[in-house]
Protein backbone atom coordinates (compact mmCIF):
# COMPACT_ATOMS: atom_id res chain seq x y z
CA UNK A 1 0.00 0.00 0.00
CA UNK A 2 1.62 3.46 -0.92
CA UNK A 3 2.52 5.22 2.33
CA UNK A 4 0.73 8.12 1.26
CA UNK A 5 -2.22 7.01 2.18
CA UNK A 6 -1.35 5.86 5.35
CA UNK A 7 -2.57 6.75 8.91
CA UNK A 8 0.33 8.41 11.06
CA UNK A 9 -0.29 5.70 12.97
CA UNK A 10 0.82 3.18 10.63
CA UNK A 11 3.80 5.14 9.46
CA UNK A 12 4.89 5.17 13.07
CA UNK A 13 4.56 1.44 14.12
CA UNK A 14 6.30 0.77 10.21
CA UNK A 15 9.02 3.29 11.30
CA UNK A 16 9.86 1.75 14.36
CA UNK A 17 8.24 -2.49 14.41
CA UNK A 18 10.17 -3.20 17.97
CA UNK A 19 7.60 -0.36 19.40
CA UNK A 20 10.60 0.50 21.43
CA UNK A 21 10.75 4.69 20.12
CA UNK A 22 13.08 6.43 22.28
CA UNK A 23 11.49 5.62 25.50
CA UNK A 24 14.00 3.86 27.45
CA UNK A 25 15.49 7.09 26.75
CA UNK A 26 13.04 9.50 27.92
CA UNK A 27 12.83 6.73 30.62
CA UNK A 28 16.54 7.68 31.85
CA UNK A 29 15.75 11.35 31.82
CA UNK A 30 14.62 12.05 35.30
CA UNK A 31 14.17 15.51 34.42
CA UNK A 32 11.19 14.57 31.64
CA UNK A 33 7.89 14.47 33.10
CA UNK A 34 6.40 13.21 30.10
CA UNK A 35 7.04 11.15 26.62
CA UNK A 36 7.27 12.97 22.80
CA UNK A 37 3.96 12.77 20.84
CA UNK A 38 5.59 9.46 19.06
CA UNK A 39 6.22 7.53 22.24
CA UNK A 40 2.66 8.45 23.51
CA UNK A 41 1.66 5.61 20.24
CA UNK A 42 4.38 3.62 21.48
CA UNK A 43 3.93 2.93 25.20
CA UNK A 44 0.50 2.14 24.51
CA UNK A 45 1.49 -1.18 23.35
CA UNK A 46 3.85 -1.53 26.33
CA UNK A 47 0.15 -0.86 28.72
CA UNK A 48 0.90 2.88 29.28
CA UNK A 49 -1.50 5.67 28.53
CA UNK A 50 -0.01 9.27 28.90
CA UNK A 51 -2.73 11.23 30.21
CA UNK A 52 -3.66 14.48 31.95
CA UNK A 53 -5.51 15.46 34.92
CA UNK A 54 -8.82 17.38 33.26
CA UNK A 55 -9.56 18.66 36.77
CA UNK A 56 -6.80 20.70 37.08
CA UNK A 57 -6.59 21.83 33.18
CA UNK A 58 -7.30 25.36 34.07
CA UNK A 59 -4.59 25.67 36.25
CA UNK A 60 -1.86 24.04 33.86
CA UNK A 61 -1.63 20.85 32.50
CA UNK A 62 -0.23 17.73 35.20
CA UNK A 63 0.90 14.65 32.76
CA UNK A 64 -0.10 11.19 35.20
CA UNK A 65 -0.33 8.16 33.47
CA UNK A 66 -2.28 4.77 33.48
CA UNK A 67 -1.02 1.39 33.51
CA UNK A 68 -3.57 -1.50 32.32
CA UNK A 69 -2.12 -4.96 33.17
CA UNK A 70 -2.92 -7.84 31.23
CA UNK A 71 -4.73 -10.61 32.94
CA UNK A 72 -6.14 -13.48 31.31
CA UNK A 73 -9.49 -14.32 32.38
CA UNK A 74 -8.92 -12.16 35.02
CA UNK A 75 -7.50 -14.51 37.61
CA UNK A 76 -4.80 -13.25 40.21
CA UNK A 77 -3.20 -15.58 42.97
CA UNK A 78 -3.22 -13.60 46.51
CA UNK A 79 0.60 -12.90 46.45
CA UNK A 80 -0.23 -10.70 42.88
CA UNK A 81 -3.10 -9.33 44.26
CA UNK A 82 -1.02 -8.16 47.43
CA UNK A 83 1.68 -6.61 45.16
CA UNK A 84 -0.88 -4.83 43.20
CA UNK A 85 -2.62 -2.76 45.88
CA UNK A 86 0.66 -1.95 47.20
CA UNK A 87 1.72 -0.48 44.12
CA UNK A 88 -1.38 1.37 43.99
CA UNK A 89 -0.31 2.99 47.46
CA UNK A 90 2.91 3.77 46.59
CA UNK A 91 2.84 4.86 42.82
CA UNK A 92 -1.09 5.23 41.46
CA UNK A 93 -3.53 7.29 43.17
CA UNK A 94 -4.08 4.35 45.79
CA UNK A 95 -7.06 2.95 43.93
CA UNK A 96 -7.04 -0.03 41.82
CA UNK A 97 -9.90 -0.08 38.76
CA UNK A 98 -10.90 -3.66 37.73
CA UNK A 99 -11.93 -2.62 34.25
CA UNK A 100 -15.49 -4.22 31.60
CA UNK A 101 -12.28 -6.73 29.79
CA UNK A 102 -11.29 -8.36 33.42
CA UNK A 103 -8.02 -6.51 34.61
CA UNK A 104 -6.77 -3.90 36.38
CA UNK A 105 -5.59 -0.23 35.84
CA UNK A 106 -3.48 1.97 38.15
CA UNK A 107 -4.20 5.73 37.54
CA UNK A 108 -2.85 8.98 38.03
CA UNK A 109 1.13 7.63 38.23
CA UNK A 110 3.46 10.31 37.41
CA UNK A 111 6.38 9.67 35.34
CA UNK A 112 9.39 9.29 38.18
CA UNK A 113 6.85 6.63 39.68
CA UNK A 114 6.12 4.59 36.20
CA UNK A 115 9.83 2.81 36.45
CA UNK A 116 9.11 1.21 39.75
CA UNK A 117 5.74 0.32 39.32
CA UNK A 118 6.42 -1.13 36.21
CA UNK A 119 9.25 -2.99 38.21
CA UNK A 120 6.81 -3.87 40.90
CA UNK A 121 4.36 -5.11 38.49
CA UNK A 122 7.23 -7.47 36.45
CA UNK A 123 8.50 -8.68 40.16
CA UNK A 124 5.25 -9.78 41.07
CA UNK A 125 4.83 -12.04 37.39
CA UNK A 126 2.44 -9.59 35.85
CA UNK A 127 3.18 -7.94 32.29
CA UNK A 128 1.21 -5.06 30.95
CA UNK A 129 2.11 -5.98 27.29
CA UNK A 130 -0.21 -5.35 24.84
CA UNK A 131 -3.28 -4.54 27.25
CA UNK A 132 -3.48 -1.57 25.23
CA UNK A 133 -2.43 -0.97 21.47
CA UNK A 134 -2.97 -2.59 17.72
CA UNK A 135 -2.67 -5.83 19.02
CA UNK A 136 -4.73 -8.29 20.87
CA UNK A 137 -5.89 -7.16 23.94
CA UNK A 138 -6.62 -8.89 27.01
CA UNK A 139 -8.79 -12.30 26.62
CA UNK A 140 -11.57 -12.47 28.05
CA UNK A 141 -12.92 -15.68 29.95
CA UNK A 142 -15.78 -16.66 32.17
CA UNK A 143 -14.11 -16.32 35.82
CA UNK A 144 -17.11 -17.26 37.87
CA UNK A 145 -15.54 -20.86 39.84
CA UNK A 146 -17.78 -24.01 38.43
CA UNK A 147 -20.89 -22.12 36.78
CA UNK A 148 -19.97 -24.46 34.52
CA UNK A 149 -18.05 -27.73 34.75
CA UNK A 150 -16.11 -26.39 31.46
CA UNK A 151 -15.02 -23.35 33.39
CA UNK A 152 -11.21 -24.53 34.13
CA UNK A 153 -11.11 -25.63 30.21
CA UNK A 154 -12.37 -22.80 28.64
CA UNK A 155 -10.18 -20.75 30.69
CA UNK A 156 -6.84 -22.91 30.10
CA UNK A 157 -7.51 -22.15 26.28
CA UNK A 158 -8.19 -18.35 27.15
CA UNK A 159 -4.13 -18.47 27.99
CA UNK A 160 -3.20 -20.86 25.52
CA UNK A 161 -5.15 -18.11 23.06
CA UNK A 162 -3.71 -15.31 24.87
CA UNK A 163 0.13 -16.54 24.88
CA UNK A 164 -0.13 -17.46 20.67
CA UNK A 165 -1.22 -13.99 20.06
CA UNK A 166 1.45 -12.14 22.35
CA UNK A 167 3.60 -9.66 20.19
CA UNK A 168 7.69 -10.92 20.33
CA UNK A 169 9.57 -7.68 20.57
CA UNK A 170 12.30 -7.46 23.06
CA UNK A 171 11.43 -3.76 23.64
CA UNK A 172 9.08 -4.41 26.56
CA UNK A 173 11.57 -6.68 28.65
CA UNK A 174 14.80 -4.52 27.76
CA UNK A 175 13.00 -1.12 28.86
CA UNK A 176 10.58 -2.27 32.24
CA UNK A 177 12.68 -5.27 32.91
CA UNK A 178 16.35 -4.60 32.39
CA UNK A 179 15.65 -0.64 32.93
CA UNK A 180 17.40 0.82 29.64
CA UNK A 181 16.37 1.18 25.82
CA UNK A 182 16.22 -1.57 23.41
CA UNK A 183 20.05 -1.85 22.24
CA UNK A 184 19.66 -2.08 18.31
CA UNK A 185 21.32 -0.20 15.42
CA UNK A 186 18.63 1.91 13.56
CA UNK A 187 18.78 -0.40 11.07
CA UNK A 188 18.04 -3.88 13.22
CA UNK A 189 14.73 -1.97 14.61
CA UNK A 190 13.65 -1.37 11.22
CA UNK A 191 14.16 -4.59 9.82
CA UNK A 192 12.66 -6.46 12.79
CA UNK A 193 9.41 -8.05 12.23
CA UNK A 194 7.03 -9.83 14.25
CA UNK A 195 6.19 -13.68 13.26
CA UNK A 196 2.39 -13.04 13.52
CA UNK A 197 1.96 -9.38 13.86
CA UNK A 198 4.65 -8.82 10.71
CA UNK A 199 5.92 -4.86 10.97
CA UNK A 200 2.71 -2.87 11.60
CA UNK A 201 0.78 -4.48 13.79
CA UNK A 202 -2.86 -4.85 13.55
CA UNK A 203 -4.68 -2.01 11.96
CA UNK A 204 -6.60 -1.39 15.57
CA UNK A 205 -7.11 -2.83 18.35
CA UNK A 206 -8.21 -7.12 18.45
CA UNK A 207 -10.12 -7.96 21.10
CA UNK A 208 -11.01 -11.81 21.77
CA UNK A 209 -13.92 -13.31 24.70
CA UNK A 210 -14.65 -16.67 25.61
CA UNK A 211 -18.32 -17.82 27.06
CA UNK A 212 -20.09 -20.77 28.05
CA UNK A 213 -23.22 -20.69 26.70
CA UNK A 214 -26.35 -20.00 28.15
CA UNK A 215 -24.68 -17.86 30.41
CA UNK A 216 -22.91 -14.63 28.76
CA UNK A 217 -21.06 -12.99 31.00
CA UNK A 218 -18.36 -11.83 28.84
CA UNK A 219 -20.51 -10.20 26.51
CA UNK A 220 -18.76 -12.15 23.69
CA UNK A 221 -20.74 -10.45 20.79
CA UNK A 222 -19.40 -7.14 21.75
CA UNK A 223 -15.32 -8.90 21.22
CA UNK A 224 -13.54 -9.49 17.17
CA UNK A 225 -13.46 -13.00 17.84
CA UNK A 226 -15.51 -14.83 20.24
CA UNK A 227 -14.92 -18.71 21.30
CA UNK A 228 -18.62 -20.04 22.63
CA UNK A 229 -17.67 -23.15 24.26
CA UNK A 230 -20.19 -26.47 22.88
CA UNK A 231 -20.87 -29.08 25.32
CA UNK A 232 -20.74 -32.65 24.98
CA UNK A 233 -24.68 -33.30 24.97
CA UNK A 234 -23.67 -37.29 26.60
CA UNK A 235 -21.21 -35.49 28.80
CA UNK A 236 -21.62 -32.13 30.08
CA UNK A 237 -18.10 -31.88 31.44
CA UNK A 238 -16.40 -32.50 28.08
CA UNK A 239 -15.52 -29.66 25.76
CA UNK A 240 -16.48 -30.46 22.07
CA UNK A 241 -15.23 -27.08 20.55
CA UNK A 242 -16.16 -23.58 20.11
CA UNK A 243 -18.80 -22.12 18.15
CA UNK A 244 -16.61 -19.09 16.52
CA UNK A 245 -18.24 -15.57 16.33
CA UNK A 246 -16.29 -12.87 14.43
CA UNK A 247 -17.02 -8.95 14.13
CA UNK A 248 -18.50 -7.68 16.97
CA UNK A 249 -17.48 -3.82 18.26
CA UNK A 250 -18.65 -0.81 19.94
CA UNK A 251 -16.90 2.11 19.46
CA UNK A 252 -18.67 4.88 17.11
CA UNK A 253 -18.71 8.96 16.81
CA UNK A 254 -21.43 11.09 17.35
CA UNK A 255 -22.70 12.43 14.16
CA UNK A 256 -20.69 9.88 12.25
CA UNK A 257 -23.10 7.36 10.30
CA UNK A 258 -20.19 5.34 9.01
CA UNK A 259 -19.51 4.49 12.40
CA UNK A 260 -21.45 1.85 14.28
CA UNK A 261 -21.82 -0.43 17.25
CA UNK A 262 -22.53 -4.44 15.93
CA UNK A 263 -22.69 -7.50 17.50
CA UNK A 264 -20.79 -10.30 16.05
CA UNK A 265 -21.94 -13.18 13.28
CA UNK A 266 -21.36 -16.32 14.50
CA UNK A 267 -18.94 -18.22 11.58
CA UNK A 268 -18.94 -22.10 12.11
CA UNK A 269 -17.45 -24.36 14.67
CA UNK A 270 -14.11 -25.51 15.17
CA UNK A 271 -12.92 -28.67 17.38
CA UNK A 272 -11.42 -27.51 20.72
CA UNK A 273 -7.43 -28.43 19.66
CA UNK A 274 -7.96 -25.51 17.28
CA UNK A 275 -8.76 -22.75 19.02
CA UNK A 276 -5.28 -21.37 18.65
CA UNK A 277 -4.85 -21.89 15.12
CA UNK A 278 -8.24 -20.54 14.72
CA UNK A 279 -7.82 -17.38 16.69
CA UNK A 280 -4.51 -16.61 14.94
CA UNK A 281 -6.33 -17.33 11.68
CA UNK A 282 -8.77 -14.93 12.28
CA UNK A 283 -6.49 -12.58 13.92
CA UNK A 284 -4.11 -12.63 10.63
CA UNK A 285 -7.01 -11.93 8.19
CA UNK A 286 -7.66 -8.79 9.89
CA UNK A 287 -3.92 -7.86 9.78
CA UNK A 288 -4.15 -8.35 6.06
CA UNK A 289 -7.75 -6.58 5.59
CA UNK A 290 -8.47 -3.95 8.15
CA UNK A 291 -8.36 -0.59 6.99
CA UNK A 292 -4.90 1.32 7.63
CA UNK A 293 -5.89 4.53 5.92
CA UNK A 294 -9.02 5.62 8.25
CA UNK A 295 -8.52 4.51 12.01
CA UNK A 296 -12.20 5.04 12.76
CA UNK A 297 -12.99 2.26 10.10
CA UNK A 298 -9.98 0.53 11.00
CA UNK A 299 -11.52 -2.54 13.18
CA UNK A 300 -12.81 -6.15 12.47
CA UNK A 301 -16.14 -5.37 12.64
CA UNK A 302 -15.70 -3.01 9.45
CA UNK A 303 -14.59 -5.83 7.67
CA UNK A 304 -17.42 -8.16 8.19
CA UNK A 305 -19.81 -5.28 7.70
CA UNK A 306 -18.61 -4.32 4.21
CA UNK A 307 -17.48 -7.65 2.91
CA UNK A 308 -19.90 -9.85 4.82
CA UNK A 309 -19.58 -13.12 7.20
CA UNK A 310 -19.27 -15.85 3.93
CA UNK A 311 -16.75 -13.93 2.94
CA UNK A 312 -14.65 -13.50 5.83
CA UNK A 313 -15.16 -17.14 6.66
CA UNK A 314 -13.31 -18.00 3.58
CA UNK A 315 -10.46 -15.41 4.41
CA UNK A 316 -9.92 -17.55 7.84
CA UNK A 317 -10.22 -20.99 6.56
CA UNK A 318 -7.61 -19.64 3.83
CA UNK A 319 -5.43 -18.89 6.46
CA UNK A 320 -6.07 -21.56 8.83
CA UNK A 321 -5.97 -24.72 6.23
CA UNK A 322 -8.96 -26.40 7.71
CA UNK A 323 -12.73 -25.41 7.14
CA UNK A 324 -14.60 -24.58 9.87
CA UNK A 325 -18.02 -26.61 10.51
CA UNK A 326 -21.39 -25.67 10.25
CA UNK A 327 -21.87 -23.81 14.12
CA UNK A 328 -23.78 -26.01 16.74
CA UNK A 329 -26.87 -25.25 18.28
CA UNK A 330 -26.29 -23.47 21.64
CA UNK A 331 -28.49 -20.58 23.39
CA UNK A 332 -27.47 -17.91 25.33
CA UNK A 333 -30.31 -16.95 28.36
CA UNK A 334 -28.39 -14.72 30.30
CA UNK A 335 -25.82 -12.44 31.81
CA UNK A 336 -24.30 -11.15 34.95
CA UNK A 337 -22.15 -12.19 37.80
CA UNK A 338 -22.72 -14.38 40.87
CA UNK A 339 -23.05 -12.64 44.32
CA UNK A 340 -22.27 -13.82 47.95
CA UNK A 341 -20.99 -17.23 49.06
CA UNK A 342 -21.27 -20.06 46.33
CA UNK A 343 -20.20 -23.65 46.43
CA UNK A 344 -17.57 -24.57 44.10
CA UNK A 345 -17.74 -27.69 42.28
CA UNK A 346 -14.34 -29.29 44.47
CA UNK A 347 -16.41 -28.93 47.60
CA UNK A 348 -14.92 -25.05 48.16
CA UNK A 349 -16.02 -21.55 48.35
CA UNK A 350 -16.39 -18.37 46.54
CA UNK A 351 -17.81 -15.31 47.41
CA UNK A 352 -18.71 -12.74 44.86
CA UNK A 353 -18.50 -8.94 45.47
CA UNK A 354 -19.69 -6.34 44.10
CA UNK A 355 -17.46 -3.47 43.60
CA UNK A 356 -19.10 -0.10 42.49
CA UNK A 357 -17.69 1.44 39.10
CA UNK A 358 -14.98 -1.22 39.38
CA UNK A 359 -12.97 1.11 42.26
CA UNK A 360 -11.08 -0.31 44.80
CA UNK A 361 -11.18 1.94 47.77
CA UNK A 362 -11.24 3.29 50.88
CA UNK A 363 -14.46 5.71 51.67
CA UNK A 364 -15.32 6.44 55.27
CA UNK A 365 -18.56 3.67 55.39
CA UNK A 366 -16.58 1.17 53.32
CA UNK A 367 -13.30 0.60 53.28
CA UNK A 368 -12.90 -2.36 50.66
CA UNK A 369 -9.35 -2.00 50.00
CA UNK A 370 -9.07 -2.35 53.34
CA UNK A 371 -10.97 -5.11 53.45
CA UNK A 372 -9.65 -6.99 50.54
CA UNK A 373 -5.92 -6.95 51.53
CA UNK A 374 -6.21 -8.18 55.09
CA UNK A 375 -8.66 -10.87 54.09
CA UNK A 376 -6.16 -11.89 50.85
CA UNK A 377 -3.05 -11.78 53.72
CA UNK A 378 -4.77 -13.93 55.57
CA UNK A 379 -6.47 -16.26 54.03
CA UNK A 380 -4.44 -16.46 50.84
CA UNK A 381 -7.79 -16.49 48.23
CA UNK A 382 -7.70 -15.98 44.66
CA UNK A 383 -8.77 -12.76 43.36
CA UNK A 384 -10.69 -13.18 39.83
CA UNK A 385 -12.25 -10.18 37.93
CA UNK A 386 -14.83 -10.26 36.16
CA UNK A 387 -16.29 -7.92 33.06
CA UNK A 388 -18.63 -6.16 34.48
CA UNK A 389 -16.08 -4.78 37.01
CA UNK A 390 -17.07 -7.20 39.85
CA UNK A 391 -14.34 -9.19 41.66
CA UNK A 392 -14.97 -13.11 42.98
CA UNK A 393 -12.67 -14.50 46.27
CA UNK A 394 -12.27 -18.22 45.54
CA UNK A 395 -11.18 -21.37 46.70
CA UNK A 396 -12.23 -20.62 50.03
CA UNK A 397 -12.41 -23.44 52.86
CA UNK A 398 -15.45 -23.91 54.23
CA UNK A 399 -13.83 -22.85 57.69
CA UNK A 400 -12.73 -20.07 56.65
CA UNK A 401 -16.23 -18.18 55.53
CA UNK A 402 -17.14 -16.97 59.16
CA UNK A 403 -14.14 -15.29 60.08
CA UNK A 404 -13.86 -13.25 56.57
CA UNK A 405 -17.49 -12.19 56.96
CA UNK A 406 -16.70 -10.85 60.35
CA UNK A 407 -13.04 -8.96 58.66
CA UNK A 408 -16.00 -7.66 55.27
CA UNK A 409 -18.49 -6.45 58.36
CA UNK A 410 -15.60 -4.80 61.13
CA UNK A 411 -14.84 -2.73 57.12
CA UNK A 412 -18.34 -1.95 56.48
CA UNK A 413 -18.61 -4.52 53.94
CA UNK A 414 -21.91 -6.03 53.64
CA UNK A 415 -21.83 -9.70 52.48
CA UNK A 416 -25.58 -11.46 51.83
CA UNK A 417 -27.63 -8.27 50.48
CA UNK A 418 -24.52 -6.27 49.28
CA UNK A 419 -26.73 -3.66 46.93
CA UNK A 420 -29.93 -3.37 45.11
CA UNK A 421 -30.48 -5.73 42.17
CA UNK A 422 -30.50 -2.71 39.52
CA UNK A 423 -26.80 -1.81 40.33
CA UNK A 424 -25.21 -5.08 40.64
CA UNK A 425 -25.08 -5.82 36.75
CA UNK A 426 -24.29 -2.62 35.84
CA UNK A 427 -21.40 -0.56 35.32
CA UNK A 428 -20.10 2.79 34.02
CA UNK A 429 -16.60 3.85 32.53
CA UNK A 430 -13.74 5.92 34.09
CA UNK A 431 -14.45 8.97 32.16
CA UNK A 432 -13.06 11.67 33.81
CA UNK A 433 -10.83 12.73 35.42
CA UNK A 434 -8.01 10.94 33.75
CA UNK A 435 -9.72 9.98 30.00
CA UNK A 436 -8.55 12.39 27.23
CA UNK A 437 -11.68 11.08 25.53
CA UNK A 438 -14.12 11.82 27.80
CA UNK A 439 -17.19 14.67 26.85
CA UNK A 440 -19.17 13.85 29.80
CA UNK A 441 -19.06 12.24 33.66
CA UNK A 442 -19.16 8.77 34.21
CA UNK A 443 -18.08 7.16 36.89
CA UNK A 444 -18.28 10.03 39.59
CA UNK A 445 -21.83 10.27 38.22
CA UNK A 446 -22.93 6.85 38.00
CA UNK A 447 -23.39 5.97 41.97
CA UNK A 448 -25.76 9.24 41.84
CA UNK A 449 -27.81 7.65 39.34
CA UNK A 450 -28.26 4.26 40.61
CA UNK A 451 -29.25 6.14 43.57
CA UNK A 452 -32.06 7.63 41.38
CA UNK A 453 -33.05 4.39 39.95
CA UNK A 454 -34.00 2.90 43.28
CA UNK A 455 -35.97 5.65 44.42
CA UNK A 456 -37.77 5.53 41.19
CA UNK A 457 -38.25 1.64 41.55
CA UNK A 458 -39.46 1.71 45.03
CA UNK A 459 -42.27 4.56 43.75
CA UNK A 460 -43.67 2.31 40.88
CA UNK A 461 -43.18 -0.41 43.26
CA UNK A 462 -41.07 -2.41 40.98
CA UNK A 463 -39.06 -3.42 44.13
CA UNK A 464 -35.61 -5.48 43.14
CA UNK A 465 -36.14 -5.44 39.61
CA UNK A 466 -32.95 -6.61 37.55
CA UNK A 467 -32.02 -3.65 34.41
CA UNK A 468 -28.61 -3.93 33.26
CA UNK A 469 -27.90 -0.07 33.00
CA UNK A 470 -24.40 0.99 31.71
CA UNK A 471 -23.13 4.73 31.72
CA UNK A 472 -20.02 6.01 29.39
CA UNK A 473 -19.12 9.84 29.24
CA UNK A 474 -18.84 9.45 25.23
CA UNK A 475 -19.23 6.85 22.25
CA UNK A 476 -16.53 4.75 22.40
CA UNK A 477 -18.70 2.26 24.48
CA UNK A 478 -16.09 1.63 27.40
CA UNK A 479 -18.30 0.37 29.78
CA UNK A 480 -21.01 -1.61 26.45
CA UNK A 481 -23.31 0.81 26.77
CA UNK A 482 -24.97 -0.58 23.54
CA UNK A 483 -25.75 -4.17 24.47
CA UNK A 484 -27.39 -2.54 28.26
CA UNK A 485 -30.87 -2.81 28.63
CA UNK A 486 -30.79 1.56 29.37
CA UNK A 487 -27.45 2.64 27.83
CA UNK A 488 -26.32 6.09 28.96
CA UNK A 489 -23.88 7.62 26.49
CA UNK A 490 -22.11 11.19 27.34
CA UNK A 491 -22.81 13.57 24.51
CA UNK A 492 -21.96 16.78 26.32
CA UNK A 493 -20.81 18.12 29.67
CA UNK A 494 -24.18 16.83 31.48
CA UNK A 495 -25.80 15.04 28.55
CA UNK A 496 -26.66 11.74 27.39
CA UNK A 497 -28.11 9.99 24.51
CA UNK A 498 -30.04 7.49 25.96
CA UNK A 499 -29.94 3.82 24.15
CA UNK A 500 -32.80 1.19 25.25
CA UNK A 501 -33.55 -2.36 24.21
CA UNK A 502 -31.09 -4.70 24.95
CA UNK A 503 -31.96 -8.48 25.05
CA UNK A 504 -31.54 -10.38 28.08
CA UNK A 505 -28.39 -12.04 27.31
CA UNK A 506 -26.67 -9.14 25.52
CA UNK A 507 -26.98 -10.85 22.11
CA UNK A 508 -27.90 -7.86 20.37
CA UNK A 509 -27.33 -4.16 19.90
CA UNK A 510 -29.81 -1.40 21.15
CA UNK A 511 -31.51 1.64 19.95
CA UNK A 512 -31.14 5.17 20.84
CA UNK A 513 -34.04 6.41 22.22
CA UNK A 514 -33.47 10.29 22.88
CA UNK A 515 -30.43 12.55 22.11
CA UNK A 516 -28.79 14.92 25.16
CA UNK A 517 -30.71 14.30 27.79
CA UNK A 518 -29.93 16.36 30.58
CA UNK A 519 -28.71 14.33 33.55
CA UNK A 520 -31.05 15.43 35.76
CA UNK A 521 -33.99 14.61 33.03
CA UNK A 522 -32.90 11.04 32.71
CA UNK A 523 -34.85 9.34 35.62
CA UNK A 524 -38.40 11.56 34.03
CA UNK A 525 -37.60 10.22 30.19
CA UNK A 526 -37.10 6.61 32.01
CA UNK A 527 -40.56 6.99 34.26
CA UNK A 528 -43.54 6.43 32.05
CA UNK A 529 -41.83 3.42 30.11
CA UNK A 530 -40.93 1.84 33.16
CA UNK A 531 -44.52 2.10 34.48
CA UNK A 532 -45.87 0.61 31.09
CA UNK A 533 -43.35 -2.58 31.76
CA UNK A 534 -44.50 -2.75 34.97
CA UNK A 535 -48.27 -2.57 33.35
CA UNK A 536 -48.03 -4.39 30.25
CA UNK A 537 -45.36 -6.96 30.17
CA UNK A 538 -45.17 -10.74 29.43
CA UNK A 539 -45.05 -12.85 31.76
CA UNK A 540 -41.07 -13.01 33.15
CA UNK A 541 -40.67 -10.07 30.18
CA UNK A 542 -37.23 -7.73 31.56
CA UNK A 543 -37.70 -4.42 30.25
CA UNK A 544 -35.49 -4.33 27.60
CA UNK A 545 -36.85 -7.34 25.95
CA UNK A 546 -40.47 -5.07 26.33
CA UNK A 547 -38.97 -1.91 24.98
CA UNK A 548 -37.52 -3.99 21.95
CA UNK A 549 -41.35 -5.18 21.52
CA UNK A 550 -43.41 -2.84 22.18
CA UNK A 551 -41.79 1.05 22.85
CA UNK A 552 -39.05 0.74 19.71
CA UNK A 553 -40.02 0.85 15.95
CA UNK A 554 -39.33 -2.90 14.55
CA UNK A 555 -35.71 -3.38 13.85
CA UNK A 556 -34.44 -3.79 11.00
CA UNK A 557 -32.25 -7.13 11.90
CA UNK A 558 -32.58 -9.86 13.95
CA UNK A 559 -31.18 -10.15 17.42
CA UNK A 560 -27.95 -13.06 17.14
CA UNK A 561 -29.08 -14.89 20.45
CA UNK A 562 -28.21 -18.41 19.17
CA UNK A 563 -24.14 -18.64 19.16
FE1 LIG B 1 -11.94 1.72 26.09
C1 LIG B 1 -10.24 4.20 24.53
C2 LIG B 1 -10.97 2.85 29.08
C3 LIG B 1 -13.04 -1.15 27.49
C4 LIG B 1 -13.75 1.06 23.26
N1 LIG B 1 -10.74 3.23 26.70
C5 LIG B 1 -10.09 4.12 25.89
C6 LIG B 1 -9.12 4.98 26.70
C7 LIG B 1 -7.80 4.28 26.72
C8 LIG B 1 -9.02 6.46 26.26
C9 LIG B 1 -7.94 6.81 25.30
O1 LIG B 1 -7.77 6.16 24.25
O2 LIG B 1 -7.26 7.79 25.57
C10 LIG B 1 -9.83 4.91 28.08
C11 LIG B 1 -8.94 5.13 29.30
C12 LIG B 1 -9.71 5.78 30.41
C13 LIG B 1 -8.97 5.81 31.69
O3 LIG B 1 -8.60 6.92 32.12
O4 LIG B 1 -8.78 4.76 32.31
C14 LIG B 1 -10.54 3.57 27.98
N2 LIG B 1 -11.88 0.95 27.91
C15 LIG B 1 -11.52 1.61 29.04
C16 LIG B 1 -11.85 0.80 30.28
C17 LIG B 1 -10.88 1.01 31.42
C18 LIG B 1 -13.28 1.18 30.70
C19 LIG B 1 -13.71 0.77 32.08
O5 LIG B 1 -14.25 1.64 32.75
O6 LIG B 1 -13.56 -0.38 32.47
C20 LIG B 1 -11.88 -0.60 29.67
C21 LIG B 1 -10.53 -1.25 29.67
C22 LIG B 1 -10.56 -2.57 29.00
C23 LIG B 1 -9.33 -3.41 29.17
O7 LIG B 1 -9.04 -3.77 30.31
O8 LIG B 1 -8.70 -3.72 28.17
C24 LIG B 1 -12.30 -0.28 28.25
N3 LIG B 1 -13.11 0.17 25.46
C25 LIG B 1 -13.53 -0.87 26.23
C26 LIG B 1 -14.60 -1.56 25.59
C27 LIG B 1 -15.40 -2.71 26.15
C28 LIG B 1 -14.83 -4.04 25.81
O9 LIG B 1 -13.78 -4.16 25.19
O10 LIG B 1 -15.46 -5.04 26.18
C29 LIG B 1 -14.83 -0.92 24.37
C30 LIG B 1 -15.93 -1.24 23.34
C31 LIG B 1 -15.66 -2.47 22.55
C32 LIG B 1 -14.82 -2.16 21.35
O11 LIG B 1 -13.61 -2.17 21.46
O12 LIG B 1 -15.42 -1.90 20.31
C33 LIG B 1 -13.87 0.17 24.30
N4 LIG B 1 -11.96 2.46 24.21
C34 LIG B 1 -12.82 2.09 23.21
C35 LIG B 1 -12.61 2.94 22.08
C36 LIG B 1 -13.38 2.87 20.74
C37 LIG B 1 -12.71 1.98 19.77
C38 LIG B 1 -13.36 2.01 18.42
O13 LIG B 1 -13.39 1.01 17.76
O14 LIG B 1 -13.82 3.07 17.99
C39 LIG B 1 -11.60 3.86 22.44
C40 LIG B 1 -11.01 4.99 21.57
C41 LIG B 1 -9.94 4.51 20.69
O15 LIG B 1 -9.48 3.36 20.75
O16 LIG B 1 -9.53 5.33 19.87
C42 LIG B 1 -11.22 3.53 23.78
FE1 LIG C 1 -13.17 7.45 28.04
FE2 LIG C 1 -15.18 7.34 26.37
FE3 LIG C 1 -14.01 5.10 27.14
FE4 LIG C 1 -15.49 6.43 28.85
S1 LIG C 1 -16.23 5.50 26.94
S2 LIG C 1 -13.43 5.60 29.26
S3 LIG C 1 -15.14 8.53 28.26
S4 LIG C 1 -13.07 6.66 25.94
Amino acid sequence: MPTDVLTKEELLKLADPTLGGTIGETMAAPEADRFSADDEKFIKFHGIYQQDDRDLRKTGKKYIMMIRARITGGIIPAEQYLAFDRLADLHANQTLRITSRQTFQWHGVVKSGLGPLMKGLNEALCSTIAACGDVNRNVLAPSTPSTSPLADLVQADARRVSDALLPQTKAYHEIWVNGGPLKLAPEQKLAFEDPLYGRSYLPRKFKVAFAIPPLNDTDIFANCLGFSAVADPANPARLLGYNVLCGGGLGMSHGNEATFPRAADVLGFIPAARVVATAKAVMIAFRDHGDRTNRKHARLKYVLADKGPDWFRAEVEQRAGFKLEPARATVFTKQGDLFGWHRQSDGRWFLGMYVETGRIKDTPERRLKTALRDIVAEFRPEVRLTTTQNLILAGIPEEQREAINRRLADHGVPVDRQVAQVRLNSMACVSMPTCGLALAESERVFPQLLDQFEALFAELGLGDEDIVVRMTGCPNGCARPYMAEIGLVGRAPGKYNLHLGGAAASTRVNRIYRESVKFDDIIAELRPLLARWKQERLPGERFGEFVDRAVLPPASSPTKGAA
